[in-house]
């Protein structure tokens, strides 16, 4: 029989809230691959696998949690949405904002987010406003503009968000038939953090409706950047600073459910250097076949960082969420590990001079 992936809501009706089920905007998101990874593996000294949100309709996992957004907001009968956006969030809301025939507003750091998705927001009619802050300024801006006008906010603290960003952790136990030990992310305004936690505690506890799928609940380790790594020094970061601009946050809003997330589920929440995020990226692409975004490539980083402090425990079983595609932010790959420019060799258009450029003689 004939059988498409319907996407988040359809796919997951009974765990999901009705409101957002009365007018579904959708792109297909979702029914992404889970990966096994054995360079992670061997590295590690565990059994790796990759959540690759990349695949998503727009590249990241904002799709999840943006369909049951907008969703919502269409059943409200809202015209306009805001949201304040590192890219990724911008690139969603657009498309799923003009998918709905709505408006869509995005506010993002001057200069700081990635061309593929500061083009995609453009690309599907977004009002793009570059202000003179940083995301922070942002998010507190959109938030006062959705107070103030008729907008609706989209950011993740938005609780439709994190409903739909839940669905990940079901994707993952239905993939391996329970939950992982351990489950890896990188942490920006932590919303996802917040989102996984919920869905892999959802999915562990029996209702009266619903039966218990998992048995037990991962420990969730979130990693953030060193330069924007406010839950790790305990205060926020006025200027945060990280290559992986996708995760410079200084004053995540959904901090507290973070340290509760990590707290209940025996988790930790650390940071990574851009050295080790760049060293994770390569092995991702060079290795196991994956192009991720620089921010993706922290939870990599992280899990790598503790193997080497003899803290990933022997033989567990790790999902490492890899959150946006590599495609968002290409410029990362065309360095080589000593940051020189990698520059493609020029040939002739003859089999002779080919061959001997790959060295076959
Ligand atoms: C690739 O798009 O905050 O901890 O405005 O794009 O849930 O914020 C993006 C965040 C990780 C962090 N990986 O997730 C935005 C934005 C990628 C991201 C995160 C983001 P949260």
């Amino acid at each position: 029989m004939a059988h498409q992936w319907r996407g988040i809501i359809a796919e997951y009706a009974d765990r999901l809230p009705a409101h957002v089920q009365e007018k579904i905007v959708s792109l297909g998101e979702g029914g992404t691959p889970l990966v096994e990874a054995p360079v992670l593996s061997e590295l590690t000294g565990a059994q790796v696998f990759l959540k690759v949100e990349g695949m998503n309709p727009t590249g990241s996992f904002k799709d999840r949690g943006m369909t049951t957004a907008i969703s919502a907001a269409a059943g409200r009968g809202a015209q306009a949405v805001v949201c304040a956006s590192t890219g990724n969030t911008s690139a969603s809301a657009a498309a799923y904002a003009t998918r709905a025939g709505m408006l869509c507003a995005v506010l993002v750091p001057d200069g700081k987010i990635a061309m593929g998705k500061l083009s995609q927001a453009i690309a599907h009619g977004a009002r793009l406003l570059q202000v003179d802050g940083n995301f922070d300024d942002c998010l507190i801006a959109a938030r006062k503009l959705a107070e103030t006008h008729p907008v609706e906010l989209v950011n993740s603290v938005n609780p439709d968000r994190i409903e739909g960003q839940k669905t990940g952790a079901f994707e993952i136990v239905d993939a391996l038939g329970d939950a992982p030990d351990i489950h890896a992310l990188p942490v920006g305004n932590a919303g996802n953090i917040t989102a996984y936690r919920k869905g892999f505690v959802e999915y562990a506890t029996a209702t009266a409706d619903l039966p218990a799928v998992a048995s037990r609940t991962p420990a969730m380790w979130g990693f953030q950047a060193a330069g924007s790594a406010p839950i790790v020094a305990g205060h926020p970061i006025t200027e945060p600073e990280t290559i992986a601009t996708a995760i410079r946050i200084g004053n995540p809003a959904s901090w507290q459910q973070a340290e509760a997330a990590r707290d209940e589920s025996g988790g930790v929440i650390e940071s990574v250097t851009d050295e080790q995020i760049l060293a994770a990226h390569r092995i991702l692409s060079s290795q196991a076949g994956v192009f991720v975004e620089p921010a993706s490539a922290a939870g990599v980083a992280g899990i790598i960082s503790r193997a080497e402090r003899g803290l990933v425990p022997a033989g567990a079983r790790i999902v490492v969420t890899v959150t946006g595609h590599g495609l968002k932010d290409p410029q990362w790959a065309l360095r080589a590990a000593d940051g020189s420019e990698v520059v493609p060799t020029r040939v002739g258009a003859d089999v002779v001079s080919i061959a001997d450029a790959l060295g076959l003689g």
